[in-house]
């Protein structure tokens, strides 16, 4: 068995790393982490920070699952539930005309009534109004229960998804993919083998996807090891992901609260392993609303290439879970701060990573 020295040895030559290898890895000091993370980084996407302008909606925080880290959800009878009707969520998007926007994220809750053709109008309506945004929406999560609502195969609800206008689906709902914690903090929630299916079967589709793992609960670092090898064996099956956003638990306002938050160091522990072991992922983001700036900050130099973008406060997920950001919006005067800090050049992308130039 090799020891840390020359696993990173191995990883500076640019190999790739076993799970028995990257749980030795783990322990090596941050410093070390660092640098082999960064390294990676620079092979990938050399001086870049990549960032977008984006906003997110979200159609409703009502929800026929219940997981025990969520601090979003509300019942259909709660004061603090929205249901937002179609016409509501273009007139938010309609006050983003001609502000250059290139993504609109949608993300919600995984409503009992709403199915795909509510979506698909949703997803024709948005485009009709911002046609030079992307729409990158809806969570393997949220995609399964539609599809299967409306009795079809993953392929055609994607098919019929992406003829509405879908262009990208994000990494949500991945949570920790080992069945027996999944089914202790998500019970309800579809299913590790759900998860991974719909993804494959948007890359079969030509629909690029993100993956993220929600850490900092109750998962062992073998299990987080876990998760990133399947993604990165499906990966290398399709080659259909974009980014890893590595999720970080955030405790407020939800049922597994007594277990708190782990440290800075260990976010980015978790940052530069992901972007150590997941050689065939392009990029890692660094999604500033969860960790908050100062944190975003750091990741730059623990392999983190891609900030997200500039939401200009338009998701509730984090700030309902106690992040630091409560009216998430960053500027691109801030990212271009943020980038320099780093040693990085602030590059705007599209949901594919083209380089905008305006
Ligand atoms: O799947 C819910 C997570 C995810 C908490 O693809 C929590 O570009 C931490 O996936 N603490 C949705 N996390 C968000 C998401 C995402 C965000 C930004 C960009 C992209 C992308 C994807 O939020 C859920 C779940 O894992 N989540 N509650 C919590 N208390
Ligand atoms: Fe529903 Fe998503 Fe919250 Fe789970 S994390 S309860 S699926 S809104």
């Amino acid at each position: 068995m090799k020891n840390i020295e020359q696993i990173a040895e191995a990883v500076s030559r640019g190999q790739r790393i076993t799970p028995e290898e990257a749980l030795i890895l783990w322990d090596a000091p941050l410093w070390l982490l660092g640098r082999l993370a960064t390294e990676r980084k620079r092979a990938k996407s050399g001086d870049a920070l990549y960032y977008n302008r984006n906003i997110h909606v979200e159609p409703t925080n009502i929800c026929v699952f219940n997981c025990r880290f969520c601090s979003y959800r509300r019942p259909a009878d709660s004061p603090e539930a929205w249901d937002y009707t179609i016409e509501q969520m273009e007139d938010t998007v309609r006050a983003y005309v001609g502000k250059g926007l290139t993504e609109l994220h949608i993300v919600g809750g995984v409503h009992p009534k709403h199915d795909l053709w509510f979506y698909t109008e949703l997803i024709r309506r948005l485009k009709a109004i911002l046609p030079d945004a992307a729409i990158k929406a809806f969570t393997a999560v949220e995609l399964a229960y539609m599809i299967e609502k409306a009795g079809l195969s993953y392929r055609e609800g994607l098919e019929e998804l992406k003829r509405a206008g879908m262009e990208a689906i994000p990494g949500g709902g991945a949570e920790i993919f080992d069945e027996k914690l999944r089914a202790e903090i998500c019970p309800d929630k579809g299913s590790t083998a759900v998860w991974l299916e719909m993804h494959r079967t948007a890359h079969e589709l030509g629909i690029p996807t993100n993956a993220t793992i929600l850490y900092g609960h109750r998962e062992s670092r073998e299990q987080r090891i876990d998760h990133l090898r399947r993604l990165r064996e499906l990966q290398d099956a399709t080659g259909g992901f974009n980014a890893f956003i590595p999720l970080k638990y955030r405790s407020r306002n939800n049922s597994m609260q007594e277990l708190g938050e782990v440290s800075v160091v260990e976010d980015m522990r978790m940052l530069a392993m992901s972007r150590i072991f997941l050689d065939n992922f392009d990029h890692i983001k660094a999604y500033w609303v969860m960790y908050g700036k100062s944190v975003a900050e750091m990741a730059l130099s623990f392999g983190a290439d891609d900030i997200d973008g500039t939401i200009d406060d338009s998701t509730k997920i984090y700030s309902m879970s106690g992040a630091e950001e409560q009216h998430p919006r960053l500027t691109i005067a801030e990212i271009e701060r943020m980038a320099a800090g780093a040693g990085l050049r602030a590059v705007e992308r599209d949901t594919v990573y083209n380089e905008i130039k305006r």
